[in-house]
Parts: C-alpha cells; sequence; structure tokens
C-alpha cells in the first residue's frame, strides 16, 4: 500500500540531509577567504549578490560554531521542487501539493538547527505536520457519532458506479453489527439490473434485514421505507445504498439531490476509489457541491501505490476520510487514523 509515495518521501528526506552535509564543511573556510570574494573584474550586481551570499555564509558560520545550522530557502529549492514533483506523480492535487510545499518552506527555512538532529528528520517532521493539517480538517470519529446520535443514524452512500458502494454498506453493516448495532440495509440502487440481488446477498450472508422495492422504481421512496421500518422496528442504522452516477449527469444529481430533500440523511457518506487518483478528486469535489458530504470512504487502497487520493480529498472536501477499503472481504474494511496513515507513508 501507498509504496511509490512512501518511496519518494524517503527520497526527499536523504536528499534534504545529503545537500547539507556536503555543504556544512565548507562554509568556515568561504567565509574567511575575502580575497576571493573581492577580485575586481566582477560586475557591481554580483558584488552585491556575493555580499549577500557572503553575509548569508558568515551568519551560517556563526550558527556553525554554536553547533548549529541554518537552512536557506536556496538549501531547500532543490528538495522541495522534487518533493512537490514526486507528490504531483502521488495523486496529490496541484493546489494540495503546493500548500504542502508551502508550509513547509515556512517551517524549515532560516531556522536554527542542533547538529545533532539530522535535517532529514526536521524535513520529515515538516511534511508530517503539513500531510496532518490537512487530514485533521474537521474530524468526525464514525463510531463516537453512531454511540452518541440519535436513533436510528440515517447513513446515505453516493459515488460513480463501480467504486465499491455497495461492497462498504456490507463491510460497515458487518462493523456495525459486531459493535452490537441493528442495522437494516435498503436497496436504493434501483437503477442498475442486478444491484438488489447482490445487496440482498450481503444482507443475507450477514443476517441484516433489507428493504426493497421493484427495479427501476424510485430510491427514495424505498430508503424512505426502510426508514421507517428502522423507527417501528428499533434499528440503530439504516444504510443506504444508491445507483452509481456521473457527477456530470445532471438528472441523476438531481436525483440524489431528491433523496436528500425527502430522506434528511444524518450522514452522507461519498466512495471513491483510491486508484483513480485525480478523477476521484474532481468526484468528490462535484458530490460535495451537489449534496454536502460528511466524509470519504476510500476504496481499493489494497491496490493502491500511490496514496495521495486520501489527501487530495480530504483537502479539497474539507471533510475528513473515515475508512480505507482493504480487500474484497467483509473484514477489509480499516477506520481511517491520519497517524497510522502518515506512518505508513514514513515507514522504512
Ligand atoms: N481490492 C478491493 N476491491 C474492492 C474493494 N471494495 C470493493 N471492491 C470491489 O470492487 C468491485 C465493485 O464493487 P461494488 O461494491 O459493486 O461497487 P459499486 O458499484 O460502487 O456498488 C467489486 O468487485 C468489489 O469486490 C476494496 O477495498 N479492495
Ligand atoms: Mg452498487
Amino acid at each position: 500500500m501507498f509504496d511509490k509515495l512512501k518511496e519518494r518521501l524517503n527520497d526527499f528526506r536523504k536528499s534534504i540531509d545529503d545537500k547539507l552535509k556536503v555543504a556544512q564543511p565548507e562554509q568556515p573556510k568561504e567565509a574567511s577567504s575575502k580575497e576571493a570574494a573581492s577580485v575586481p573584474e566582477v560586475p557591481a550586481a554580483e558584488q552585491a549578490e556575493s555580499r549577500e551570499n557572503r553575509a548569508g555564509i558568515l551568519s551560517r558560520a556563526a550558527a556553525l560554531t554554536r553547533g548549529e545550522t541554518i537552512l536557506s530557502e536556496k538549501d531547500l529549492e532543490g528538495p522541495l521542487w522534487e518533493l512537490e514533483m514526486a507528490l504531483l506523480e502521488s495523486d496529490v492535487a496541484l493546489p494540495v501539493a503546493e500548500s504542502i510545499i508551502d508550509r513547509i518552506k515556512k517551517d524549515l527555512s532560516g531556522q536554527h538547527k542542533k547538529f545533532l538532529h539530522s535535517t532529514g528528520d526536521l524535513a520529515e517532521d515538516a511534511l508530517r505536520d503539513s500531510i496532518a493539517n490537512i487530514l485533521n480538517v474537521h474530524t468526525l470519529d464514525f463510531d463516537e457519532y453512531i454511540k452518541n446520535h440519535d436513533k436510528p443514524v440515517i447513513i446515505v452512500f453516493t459515488g460513480v458506479n463501480g467504486t465499491g458502494k455497495t461492497t462498504s454498506i456490507a463491510k460497515l453493516g458487518e462493523r456495525l453489527k459486531n459493535n452490537g448495532y441493528g442495522v437494516v440495509i435498503a436497496a436504493g440502487d434501483t437503477f442498475r439490473a442486478g444491484a438488489i440481488e447482490q445487496l440482498e446477498k450481503h444482507a443475507e450472508r450477514l443476517g441484516i434485514k433489507i428493504i426493497k422495492h421493484q427495479q427501476g422504481s424510485d430510491p427514495a421512496a424505498v430508503i424512505y421505507d426502510a426508514v421507517a421500518f428502522a423507527r417501528s422496528g428499533n434499528k440503530d442504522v439504516v444504510l443506504a445504498d444508491t445507483a452509481g452516477r456521473l457527477h456530470t449527469n445532471v438528472n441523476l444529481m438531481e436525483q440524489l439531490k431528491k433523496i436528500s430533500r425527502v430522506i434528511k440523511p444524518d450522514l452522507v457518506i461519498f466512495v471513491d476509489e483510491a486508484i483513480a487518483g485525480n478523477d476521484a478528486v474532481e468526484r468528490a469535489k462535484l458530490f460535495n457541491d451537489a449534496v454536502p458530504i460528511s466524509g470519504s470512504i476510500l476504496t481499493k487502497a489494497d491496490a493502491d501505490s500511490k496514496g495521495g487520493a486520501a489527501i487530495s480529498i480530504a483537502h479539497i472536501t474539507g471533510k475528513p476520510i473515515l475508512f480505507l477499503g482493504v480487500g474484497q472481504e467483509y473484514k477489509d474494511l480499516k477506520k481511517f487514523e491520519t497517524d497510522w496513515f502518515i506512518d505508513r507513508l514514513f515507514e522504512r
């Protein structure tokens, strides 16, 4: 999982470390060679620049005598450029990559740091902080929410076709059931042939009640019935499936808005696949614009080497990633935890 991004982040760490290792021993020597800096034929502009450099070098040299180093923006330029490229290649969307880079630049440049600490470690800390900052926006602890909210908690799942909505509903159904909750599933994908049967099979296997209508019927009506059943049968959670729809299909997006108006769900969960990368980010934005989401589930993380989609989707929607799908079995649902995710990215 996330191997590619992991590798590139480690490269960034090393590249910052190496750069400063090479730069440091030469600094005091350069600072004392006054002759070299005042050769007459050097043009004025260059002389000014060299004066600036000298001032920088002198202050670095002074820091060196205190056992410190100062990171200049120039030291960071190369590694940060490489990092930005690495983030972009790993499905981190451009504005997100830029905000990460800016924050690291602010965190690191001009800092006096004891040699005792590896500069790579500092860079890693800054990078961890800036990713955590994005992922921790509006945290929503799913388990706490279910525990404390009035019952039944009504959850509607949205997203495009084939991303893993139905599978995630089954996984979440099992998880909730194991935690002692009464669950009812609403077969709200009345559009795709076989969708109701697929959900029915899961419900049967899991021993969970399912409410269904005919294929082609109004999804809002099915979900409404499931909510009524939950209320009368004292179920705790309604998990409502919906048909996969393209975010560009105006009619289907209107239908989603109608479902939301009629049902007034407590949570709307957007489901997409981590491997879809920037496409998933774009879709998350448009789904969130149509019917504001409470959070996302990113499926197929088991097959994702990049890892950037989670960071980007959290940033673009301003809503948390709630779970990761990490396989095809019911147990393969991992509650998303920022520290866990970041630790995976920096594993060596
Ligand atoms: N590897 C992997 N496959 C998944 C995951 N979640 C769903 N799938 C598979 O993705 C396919 C589509 O899933 P489905 O739930 O039918 O998608 P839906 O159209 O959004 O309801 C199925 O073959 C699932 O087994 C996951 O986390 N990892
Ligand atoms: Mg489905």
